[in-house]
């Protein structure tokens, strides 16, 4: 269990409510007159929820060395532990995205430890990137594109020993990513290797069960330095398009060559009915995994810009996978976390404040300026007031970083959990 009791978030909250109060009805009164109604757009984003990646609250690292922190999770139980803080907290994390093998246990150990923290399991993340002990086929060359046959069929297999535990816990999609690519011209034929991971998805897809969706992740670099076989949103549509209707591409903010436009690739798998989810995390120069919108808030709001227009125009899939995606070596997981799921909802208020119908008639008159100040009126306005609220009026904290501070949470679990030693690679 963890120590975050309903009478330590009451008791912080009665200290920050008057002036949350009063921030809530300044704002609420400027935005009425923009004729929007604040309570909707809180309620809107209270309701909006993002999973938290079991592995994000280990102390990542970086790929050249990890550095332990205190109290770190020793296995998945203390992983879910962690992620009924971060939930309880702020009320915007009600799922866990497992990773396997890195998270296997029972199915019923799994559901009760979820169920204790009022958790649900999003899409389970299988891993073919990484050799695991006692296994047959080594993924050196690649797994699911492997030129073996018997590589690939045992990477097919840990596919489908994935959806087996998933469904046995409650969970209704799968996240493929493959790290299969090359580091040399020459070393790979790039359209057989295609083809060959074609194939394989197709027999992973192929045993989905009838309510599942497969989400498959593009990357285009890293751990293949030269090519990767699910490289851009090209090649991921190609691959949705061929494997079937529940089959959709998965964007990873970070997955993408410097300066690509997120927002258009989002705008273009809504329209092809292709768009599954997100990884979200924010980078600088390549798969940065650092917390979302410490780099570019800007970028995730346009991102959901894209979301809130489709959803205006009712082409928004409800069931879109929101996840995030990050690594952590300088700030407490926990911390990191509850920020970046307060980012996402932060985007979204934002982009819930995008007067549509001024844009489109400053869009439709070419009037560029206009268009632009639109957009930017809706990202300059301070929503905090609406997330602290939202927060407040489900038993939240207003303020979750200060409450989780006060708790003591982190030393308490350093207690029962001994530090990891030093020195092991960082990378997941
Ligand atoms: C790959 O870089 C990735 O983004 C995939 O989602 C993996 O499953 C995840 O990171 C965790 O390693
Ligand atoms: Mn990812």
């Amino acid at each position: 269990m963890n120590n975050i009791s309903d009478s330590l978030i009451h008791s912080e909250n009665e200290a920050l409510k008057a002036n949350a109060t009063t921030d809530y009805e300044a704002l609420g009164e400027r935005l009425s007159r923009r004729g929007v109604d604040i309570q909707a757009i809180t309620d809107k984003v209270a309701a909006f929820g993002v999973a938290v990646p079991s592995w994000g609250v280990g102390t990542g690292g970086t790929r050249f060395a990890r550095f332990p922190g205190m109290g770190e999770p020793r296995d998945i139980f203390d992983k879910l532990d962690d992620c009924g803080v971060i939930n309880r907290l702020t009320g915007a994390t009600p799922s866990v995205s497992l990773h396997i093998p890195w998270d296997i246990a029972s199915a019923d150990d799994l559901r009760a430890k979820a169920q204790q923290h009022g958790l649900r399991f999003d899409a389970m993340n299988s891993n073919t990137f990484q050799d695991q002990q006692q296994q047959t086929y080594s993924y050196k060359f690649g797994s699911l594109s492997h030129t073996n046959a018997a590589t690939r069929q045992q990477a097919i297999e840990h596919n489908l020993a994935c959806i087996e535990l998933g469904v046995a816990i409650g969970s209704n999609a799968l996240t493929v990513w493959v790290g299969d690519g090359s580091n040399f011209p020459g070393q790979t034929n790039l359209t057989s290797q295609f083809e060959r991971y074609l194939e394989s998805a197709q027999t992973i897809y192929n045993s989905l069960p009838a309510d599942w969706r497969l989400y498959t992740e593009h990357k285009i670099y890293e751990p293949a330095f030269y090519s990767t076989v699910v490289q851009d949103w090209g090649t991921n549509y190609l691959i949705a398009q061929t494997l079937g209707d529940r089959a959709y591409c998965l964007v990873d903010l970070g997955h993408h060559a410097p300066n690509v436009n997120i927002e258009m690739i989002v705008a273009r798998l809504v329209q092809f009915q292709k768009l599954g989810g997100f990884h979200f995390n924010d980078s600088k120069y390549g798969d940065d995994d650092l917390d979302t919108a410490a780099i570019d808030p800007f970028r995730l709001f346009l991102i959901f810009n894209e979301l809130v227009d489709a959803d205006v125009r009712g082409k928004l899939d409800k069931n879109l996978a929101h996840m995030l995606d990050q690594s952590h070596n300088v700030t407490d997981p926990i911390e990191s976390l509850m920020q970046s799921a307060m980012e996402v909802q932060r985007a979204y208020a934002q982009a819930l404040l995008v007067d549509r119908k001024a844009l489109a008639d400053f869009q439709q008159g070419n009037d560029v300026l206009m268009a632009a100040q639109v957009l930017k009126e809706a990202f300059r306005t301070d929503v905090e007031p609406i997330l602290a609220m939202g927060r407040l009026q489900k038993g939240n904290a207003i303020n979750p970083v200060a409450a989780y501070r006060k708790s003591g949470y982190r030393q308490h679990v350093a207690e029962q959990r001994p530090e990891v030693a030093a020195g092991s690679s960082g990378i997941v």
